[in-house]
């Protein structure tokens, strides 16, 4: 009987492992983290040349220095050693959910070449990685839809990195940039039209009249204390 309870013990136990765990997906009610890797070195790596602490700040208020932005990490790019390990705290500031995800990465190590962390409202997660020694630009940038074309993109380089990616807010320039075009109808022009000669007129014709609109002014505050009265 004590070896069937601790039998069943034990099945309830994995059977929670594997709810949590999904071949290198660690999920719970605040996020997820995928395919961190704190001990296998790439195979290009004879050992981990440096142990990098870096914070990422999530949220709308980064946003605030880019034209034309919505969301943004509160830094744009880091560049680590060859083989380094980076050990990555994310923090989400906003209620919304934003991920960190970085791409470009070996296959062998990271399935689908990507390391993966995600935050569905407020909160923090830790996790590392292991970068291989080559000389690249990793894109880091979350997937959530539109946030990544609002300014949630930045990149990772290791020695240097080979380039700029396109459109990282303050850093490269837009593939294609933003247009905010004026839809001119024979009515939009009309209106500017006319808003420009009321413009000019109301001043000249209140310069010209002074005397006149000062007496019909002056008349009717007049009246108007005499019916108070
Ligand atoms: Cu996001």
């Amino acid at each position: 009987m004590k070896a069937l309870l601790i039998g069943l013990m034990m099945l309830g136990a994995i059977e929670m492992a594997s709810a949590m765990n999904h071949g290198g997906m660690l999920m719970d009610e605040k996020g997820m983290i995928m395919n961190a890797n704190s001990d296998d070195l790439p195979r290009d790596c004879t050992k981990i040349s440096e142990n990098v602490d870096i914070t990422i700040h999530a949220g709308q208020k980064y946003a605030r220095k880019f034209t034309g932005k919505m969301f943004a990490f509160d830094q744009q790019e880091w560049d680590v050693k060859p083989c380094a390990k980076i050990n990555i705290t994310f923090i989400n500031d906003d209620q919304i959910r934003h991920q960190l995800m970085i791409h470009g990465l070996p296959g062998y190590l990271y399935p689908e070449g990507m390391f993966h962390l995600e935050l569905y409202g407020q909160g923090q997660l830790q996790a590392s990685l292991i970068l291989p020694s080559q000389k690249k630009t990793y894109l880091v940038h979350c997937e959530v839809p539109q946030h990544m074309e609002k300014g949630m993109k930045a990149q990772l380089k290791v020695a240097g990195g080979d380039g700029d990616l396109p459109s990282i807010p303050g850093i490269s320039a837009p593939v294609r940039a933003d247009v905010y075009p004026v839809d001119w109808t024979n009515l939009t022009s009309a209106i500017l039209l006319l808003c420009v000669l009321a413009g000019c007129a109301i001043p000249y014709f209140v310069i010209i009249y002074a005397e006149g609109i000062k007496d019909v002014l002056h008349k009717s505050l007049t009246k108007l204390k005499f019916k108070r009265k």
